[in-house]
């Protein structure tokens, strides 16, 4: 099982047009049938945006944004977590085959954006004497459809245990509304991948993408833990947080916050909004447990807290760190960051 998710993290070539419309194809239909016990149905009739674990605590493995990082991804499911996270000395493989740990990563699957740069701006000189699947794109890809491709294969390997949330990355057709913005970094990433995807692939592959995409959670809540891409721009309330879909607002809010550009207070009126334990000493004390962990916007060291120290960027784009919460005390963000290599 892991030397399939390995054969797509490591191949030499960029899969071939079968095998991403494949994973692709098998992962939007694990999606599209997730409405369960810990993911309700939107006003859409969709799989709505919330997960919630609160009735199911396991330990959660957090991976911020893994931006077409294959390495950092193969180090994360053979890193051995410590004993009293899950015992038996397992990887985050073998914990997550076995049932006894979760996975959410915080999205961004594409668009490198460590080292890359000039690999970018050859891109883009590709892209200006209309070659669009040129070897700078066409590297790029490799790096981005592995992560992809990884992360898509371990959906629907482990569907119950392994969960991706939408970042502001998440957006194959490059598009401007509903939430999403179209993406320009160093060049214009967004509309080359898309116009690779169109013609190396084909507009099939380019819209089955959009379709794991769209149905995608944006939000993840445990009994001490609320993970999201970006910081809550908003104290945004559970229906609006399962019918995500159907607001821009609120896919916005959750996938693009800028630093300093969220409403004091947000992360704890969701944290209070969805903790479900009644009133009473037992629930001040689970409010006082819970933190809000997020990606997107880069931080220096391990770790920055804000809104009080209640929200975590855990996001080094030059580290390899992943955040381990465990369900049965307060997540400590100096001694539960990990790295997943040996050097920093
Ligand atoms: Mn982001």
């Amino acid at each position: 099982m892991l030397s399939e998710v390995k054969k797509i993290l490591w191949a030499a070539d960029l899969p071939s047009h079968d095998e991403i419309f494949a994973l692709a194809d098998e992962a939007s239909t694990v999606l599209e049938s997730e409405i369960n016990d810990y993911r309700q149905i939107s006003e859409l009739g969709k799989p709505g945006s919330l997960l919630d674990f609160q009735k199911s605590p396991l330990p959660l493995i957090v991976v911020p944004d893994l931006h077409a990082r294959p390495l950092f991804m193969e180090k994360i499911l053979d890193y051995r977590l410590p004993e009293d996270f899950v015992s038996g000395a397992l990887t985050v493989f073998e914990a997550v085959e076995k049932g006894l740990a979760r996975i959410v990563a915080v999205g961004d699957a594409l668009h490198s954006e460590v080292d890359t740069k000039e690999r970018w701006i050859a891109a883009e000189i590709e892209f200006a004497s209309n070659i669009y699947t040129g070897p700078a794109i066409s590297n790029e890809m490799k790096d981005g459809f592995a992560i992809l491709g990884a992360l898509m294969k371990l959906k629907s390997m482990f569907p119950a245990n392994v969960h991706f949330l939408k970042g502001n990355h998440e957006n194959i057709l490059n598009r401007t509304g509903e939430g999403d913005y179209s993406f320009v970094k160093f060049a214009d990433e967004g509309r080359m991948v898309r116009e690779f995807i169109t013609e190396y692939y084909g507009e099939d592959v380019l819209y089955l993408i959009s379709c794991v995409e769209n149905v995608l959670p944006l939000i993840a809540v445990t009994n001490n833990c609320v993970v999201s891409h970006a910081e809550p721009r908003f104290g945004f309330r559970k229906d609006q947080l399962i019918n995500a879909r159907s607001d821009a607002s609120v896919v916005e809010g959750l996938t693009w916050t800028d630093n300093d550009a969220a409403q004091d207070g947000s992360v704890m009126e969701i944290i209070e909004e969805l903790c479900a334990l009644p009133s009473g000493p037992d629930r001040d004390k689970a409010l006082e447990n819970y933190v809000y962990l997020g990606g997107h916007r880069p931080v220096k060291e391990n770790y920055k807290l804000r809104q009080n120290g209640k929200y975590i960027q855990i996001h080094n784009p030059r580290l390899q760190n992943i955040a381990l919460v465990r369900p049965y005390r307060k997540f400590n963000p100096e001694t539960d960051i990990v790295s997943v290599t040996n050097f920093k």
